[in-house]
């Protein structure tokens, strides 16, 4: 088992002196139509299964990254704020930036600027990372390929594999120790009728975050062994739904995907339930509309926002039944 992050491989014989004033780093958001949901390795954010997200087209992260002379700590701007050390978000960006910088005493200003909103669920920390990883890249020229890309973004956080790329992405769950092959690869197709439409439904923060949601429900389901078969069918439907533009397909799957993750947290012990009143009061809404022949599916992640698809065909329909959901157009449209 793994228990300290070493420095990626790719990154050993890289060197650290930055070949320009600035990085510069751009990453979409994600949402997984088949969710990651599980470790096989904690440290280095190893997924037991693969899993297919769609990204959130102009909707993610923006950093920049500009080494900092004669300081001896990194200084953190979110939206042009600055950060505090002892909040999580900042505590996160630093311990991966010890894992990158090793030995290398060198200290950055980090701004980031999310387009989404905050604690809605949207994978901020998806994208963050990926950005940051694509501005580490930029700032030292080490010329990474896109799945080195992705498992540098990877050990920041595991969803953070799959925003280095755009559209629909398959994170490979891989099988090597050390997760050289653990990385996002493109599934490349295009759907610009497609819509998502975020339903904020809470923006408090969440009280259990992923990563412990993930070990209790591995360690607790009884559920959970038939987890892996069940994604690996949901893989292989989603991407013939994808390949043939069967949105039915998409969508049933998607959302018992979706469905199937919460069941397992409920199965587990100690129980684990994002749901609110008004999610479910949400999903009642949602499928009342599709026996009323209206073609909406959700996705939920852990929290408890649902996040709508649907077509551009029954667009003007959703925003009169769902006034308040974001829409978001994941490809770009002619
Ligand atoms: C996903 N989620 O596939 C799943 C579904 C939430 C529900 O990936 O511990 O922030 O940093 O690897 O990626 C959210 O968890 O977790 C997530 P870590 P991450 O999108």
């Amino acid at each position: 088992m793994v228990n300290q992050i070493l420095l990626p491989d790719f990154l050993v014989n890289q060197s650290f002196t930055a070949r320009k004033l600035q990085g510069v780093g751009k990453a979409p958001s994600n949402i997984a139509l088949c969710k990651y949901w599980g470790k096989r390795c904690e440290v280095l954010n190893l997924p037991l299964t693969s899993s297919l997200s769609l990204s959130l087209g102009d909707k993610g992260a923006m950093t920049k990254i500009t080494p900092l002379e004669n300081l001896n700590e990194d200084e953190i701007y979110l939206n042009d704020v600055l950060v505090a050390h002892d909040l999580r978000f900042a505590k996160r960006l630093v311990n991966y930036l010890n894992v990158i910088r090793q030995q290398h005493k060198i200290f950055f200003k980090i701004e980031t600027y999310l387009n989404i909103p905050m604690g809605a669920g949207v994978a901020s920390s998806a994208c963050g990372f990926a950005a940051l990883a694509l501005a580490l890249n930029d700032l030292f020229q080490w010329q990474l390929t896109v799945p080195e890309l992705s498992i540098l973004a990877r050990l920041g956080s595991g969803s953070a594999a799959r925003s280095i790329l755009s559209g629909f992405v398959e994170w490979q769950a891989g099988v090597r120790k050390d997760g050289l092959d653990s990385y996002g690869v493109p599934f490349d197709k295009t759907w610009p009728e497609l819509r998502i439409g975020l339903l904020i439904l809470n923006d408090q923060p969440k009280l259990l975050g992923s990563t412990d949601a993930m070990r209790i429900t591995k360690d607790s389901s009884s559920l959970y062994k038939h987890w892996p078969e069940q994604v690996e069918g949901d893989l292989t439907t989603l991407k013939q739904a994808i390949t043939d533009k069967d949105f039915e397909a998409l969508g049933k799957v998607t959302e018992n995907n979706a469905l199937t993750m919460h069941a397992l947290m409920m199965n587990a012990w100690p129980p684990i339930c994002y749901y609110q009143p008004q999610t479910i009061e949400m999903m009642h809404k949602v499928w009342e509309a599709r026996r009323n022949g209206i073609q909406v599916y959700f996705t939920q992640d852990a929290g408890p926002n649902l996040k709508l698809i649907f077509l551009n065909k029954d667009l003007n329909i959703i925003k009169i039944l769902f006034s308040q959901a974001e829409i978001i157009t994941p490809f770009p449209v002619n």
